[in-house]
């Protein structure tokens, strides 16, 4: 009964702390956006996009979520982005008070938009609020379009579902009305876009869908 009662107590710490830290972005004018993936399905890449696509729209932060190194704080830092590594030390997600600290070391007064890049994995971080407005787990083409029968936390916890990659189709099995189907399935409001990365394909329209979070924040 005791160790029962410890998870709950930690999962209720988490999601006080997500919601201190939701207020706090709330009042900076902040909108803040989770990025949930496998490892290597492009959140760094779409993160970078995302900053040229809205040079001069949006003034963008970023909190980097690794279980070690600064690779991809590094990569974001090159844009002239403020930006802060956390390293979870092993940890598979990051978690609201990981990203409390984050926010301390953030110019938040001049941003409105946070990009939170969550650890890459499809079961941890969709059981941890951080204080975000959307969650938006990235699928990739090579992962094959199976992914929301197999991870479906994942794709339930999602307001959107990215499709990156998809300059690879024509190389790929990958079924793109099937794997909408699946989201539908098990998340019929959760929004979809298709996007590249490599070509630029779709970003667009995720880009405008960013933009236009910040005049209805969540
Ligand atoms: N062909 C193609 N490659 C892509 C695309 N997006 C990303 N990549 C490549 O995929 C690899 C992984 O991309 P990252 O952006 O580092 O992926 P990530 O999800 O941040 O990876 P982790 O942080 O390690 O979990 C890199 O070699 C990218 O160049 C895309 O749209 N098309
Ligand atoms: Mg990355």
């Amino acid at each position: 009964m005791p160790e029962v009662k410890v998870v709950q107590q930690f999962m209720q710490a988490n999601d006080s702390v997500a919601a201190d830290n939701r207020r706090l972005l709330a009042e900076r004018g902040v909108v803040a956006v989770n990025l949930m993936a496998s490892p290597g399905a492009g959140k760094t890449s779409l993160i970078l996009r995302t900053i040229e696509a809205l040079d001069g729209r949006a003034r963008i932060g970023v909190i980097e979520g690794d279980t070690a190194s600064q690779i991809d704080a590094d990569r974001v830092a090159t844009t002239g982005v403020p930006v802060v590594q956390v390293n979870t030390g092993g940890g598979c997600h990051l978690d609201a008070p990981m990203v409390r600290s984050a926010l301390d070391a953030l110019p938040l007064d001049d941003m409105d938009l946070l990009l939170i890049e969550n650890v890459g994995n499809l079961v941890c971080p969709a059981g941890f609020r951080l204080g975000e407005s959307q969650n938006v787990v990235i699928a990739s083409v090579p992962e094959g379009d199976d992914k929301p029968y197999k991870y479906p936390a994942m794709f339930i916890a999602a307001d959107v579902v990215v499709v990156n990659k998809i300059d690879l189709l024509p190389y790929l099995d990958f079924d793109l009305p099937a794997f909408r189907r699946l989201v539908q399935g098990v998340n019929p409001r959760a929004r979809v876009f298709e996007t590249s990365c490599r070509t630029d394909e779709g970003l667009s329209d995720w880009v405008d869908w960013l933009d236009g979070l910040r005049a209805r924040p969540g």
